[in-house]
């Protein structure tokens, strides 16, 4: 720490660092700490949360200055808990779909072997350190029975109305010493006053309230960005400082996310985290009014590759600790959905996404959604002991000696590390120190192996941690040569693993209903019009955007008919592929009734309203299955 004051002093003038609140209209509770921390000459030299840089500040200042924000307590304990499990859980398990319109009838909510210690025990045995509940999510339906509206597990048959989803979770949470976060949706497709914007905003945090104080403690309120009203929609304006005004006021320990200001949605729902990610961020949050302005100005959005650069440094005025999160499901869908119990991801891509999660300086909130029975189902519970067991197995030896020291460095500097006899490693682990700072900007790791020094990987962030894999060798020493860094750079863990025997991706064994290709001719591009050249009898359709990924022209409201002949047609489906734009992944739409036909037509709108693209290879058609 005198290390630290001593840099500080000698560094640009702390006291010329901008006072500007993190939300300019963050005028009660929300936020106060970080703008004192951030108004005047810190006594301890760090700036929490937020940091605005002075006006005539050089290039260097602002390096030296960035390097010396650091996370806000919650922030910091947040990015200790490095996996949470997201609980998608709601009407959309009943209706089979990934967004309902909020017109669904609360009677078909029916969990009858409900079971929340199941999910919390499984969780916890499988490693998990917090988890989110879906309270509410677009269509509306409440969790909980509030007394804000009537759409709610109270209007269900489930224990006869007087079941309350939340408190079961949040009980077996407390009982498990697990700490409970929610997600809210602020989009709602079922209260009347959405649009309506002082009324909803009302009612909005009288939904907030309830869940911040009848809970017990919270420790994260998930906020989503999503909204699919489309052009001819509602227009809600959101009243986001008093939403997170709430929140500091009810339960300051809690983090906000995505549409919050503690917690940065990565970018993505495949659950890939950057290469470079930094906590210290030049993007504003999105709840602040002046996001769109700002981040405009420095040409960046959620997606961006860059948001923390010395590039980006230069041009930006204000910094914000704002550390990433990675959401991504274990299923192609967020909600349970039959048609999907084969299609779990293996556990070779978990790894992956483990890696390219928390081990990118990000926390992952990996979801596993509760089936219709109310409980975990089998086959994730299973993938999930894999993965623990997986990680378990690959992280319990680490061969380096004294890794656990706090080691500091400067640019050019190395860090040697001395393991354990007979060491064969194939994984390296980087923890900076972030409660000062993040600050590595670039890095090499060097073996001494049988043959000499060798190096085994390079990178350029670390953060709360980095992990690296590399191809397995034999080492006696570990050298981290710190190639580029802001101020000193310190590490409080560097380890090495034998990682665990990880077999190839097993084969996707494909769905027997699928209806063979051969025969099939596109009669009509737009609308995509197939003939399947002969009458079939159709159960659904498969959507599956091309190579996985959103574009402007991907399908999101369809209307499917159906023909014998090719002349006279009969709609046999409209509906929506909820949420395709953000999770490109395959969805099926069931018909109501197996349908008799030889022609199909999918003419289908993207979220701006404009016609879509759908091409024939996106498209596939079930058979109907005795
Ligand atoms: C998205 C939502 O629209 C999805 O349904 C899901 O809840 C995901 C985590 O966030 O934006």
């Amino acid at each position: 720490m005198l290390r630290q004051l001593i840099l500080f002093c000698a560094l640009a003038a702390p006291s010329a660092a901008g006072a500007a609140p993190p939300g300019e209209q963050l005028r009660q509770t929300a936020g106060r700490n970080e703008r004192a921390s951030a108004a005047t000459a810190p006594a301890d030299g760090f700036y929490t949360k937020y940091l605005r840089f002075p006006e005539d500040a050089t290039p260097d200042e602002k390096v030296a200055l960035a390097a010396r924000l650091v996370p806000s307590p919650r922030q910091l304990a947040w990015q200790r808990r490095e996996l949470t499990a997201f609980l998608h859980f709601g009407i959309n398990t009943f209706t089979n779909r990934e967004w309902g319109d909020g017109r669904e009838d609360p009677r078909c909510f029916d969990p009858q072997e409900f079971d929340a210690r199941q999910w919390i025990r499984t969780l916890r045995e499988c490693g998990f350190e917090q988890v989110i509940l879906t309270a509410k999510h677009h269509d509306g339906f409440c969790l909980w029975p509030t007394a804000t509206t009537g759409h709610s597990v109270a209007a269900s048959p489930w224990r006869d109305g007087r079941g309350d989803v939340v408190a079961e979770v949040s009980r077996a949470c407390a009982e498990a010493g697990m700490p409970f976060g929610i997600y809210l949706s602020p989009w709602d497709r079922n209260a009347a006053c959405y649009g309506d914007s002082e009324r909803y905003n009302r009612f909005f945090i009288e939904q907030l309230t309830e869940l911040l104080t009848g809970y017990g403690p919270i420790s994260e309120v998930w906020f989503d960005g999503a909204c699919g009203e489309g052009p001819d929609g509602r227009r809600q304006e959101y009243d986001w400082d008093a939403y997170l005004a709430t929140i500091r006021r009810l339960q300051p320990e809690a983090v906000s996310a995505v549409m919050g200001e503690d917690v940065r949605w990565v970018g993505n729902e495949r659950g890939a985290g950057r290469e470079t990610e930094w906590s210290a961020t030049v993007l504003t949050p999105g709840v602040y009014a002046r996001s769109a302005a700002n981040n405009a100005a420095l040409g960046i959005f959620a997606q961006a590759p860059d948001l923390g650069s010395r590039e980006q440094l230069a041009s930006a005025r204000e910094l914000f600790w704002y550390p990433s999160e990675v959401d991504v499901s274990i299923r192609p869908g967020w909600f349970w959905h039959e048609h999907e119990n084969t299609r779990i991801k293996s556990l070779a891509t978990l790894v992956d996404i483990y890696f390219s999660s928390v081990g990118r300086n990000s926390v992952l909130l990996l979801n596993v959604p509760p089936d219709t029975r109310g409980l975990l189902a089998d086959a994730d519970v299973t993938r999930l002991r894999e993965l623990a067991g997986y990680l378990a197995r690959t992280f319990r030896d680490d061969r380096v000696l004294g890794g656990e020291r706090i080691r500091r460095a400067d640019a050019g500097e190395i860090l040697r590390y001395r393991l354990r006899r007979n060491s064969r490693i194939d994984v390296v682990m980087l923890c900076e120190r972030i409660e000062e700072g993040q600050r590595i900007e670039a890095f090499t790791v060097e073996a001494r192996t049988p043959d000499g020094w060798r190096e085994v990987a390079h990178g350029t962030t670390v953060g709360n941690k980095r992990l690296l894999r590399f191809a397995p060798v034999e080492a006696s020493k570990l050298r981290i040569r710190i190639d580029g860094c802001r101020s000193t750079a310190a590490l409080d863990r560097a380890a090495a693993f034998l990682s665990d025997e990880l077999l190839p991706e097993e084969a996707r064994q494909s769905d027997p209903r699928l209806l063979p290709r051969e025969g099939r001719r596109t009669l009509l591009r737009a609308p995509l019009t197939l003939d399947l050249g002969r009458t079939c009898r159709l159960d659904g359709l498969i959507y599956a955007p091309a190579g996985g990924l959103a574009t402007p022209g991907t399908a999101f409201r369809y209307r499917c008919s159906a023909s014998e002949d090719g002349t006279t047609w009969r709609e046999i489906a409209v509906g929506e592929f909820g949420n395709i734009m953000h999770n490109p992944q395959p969805q099926q739409l069931d018909f109501a009734t197996p349908v008799e036909a030889r022609y199909i037509r999918l003419d289908a709108t993207a979220p701006d309203g404009e016609a879509a693209r759908v091409t024939s290879e996106e498209v596939e058609l079930l058979r109907f299955a005795e």
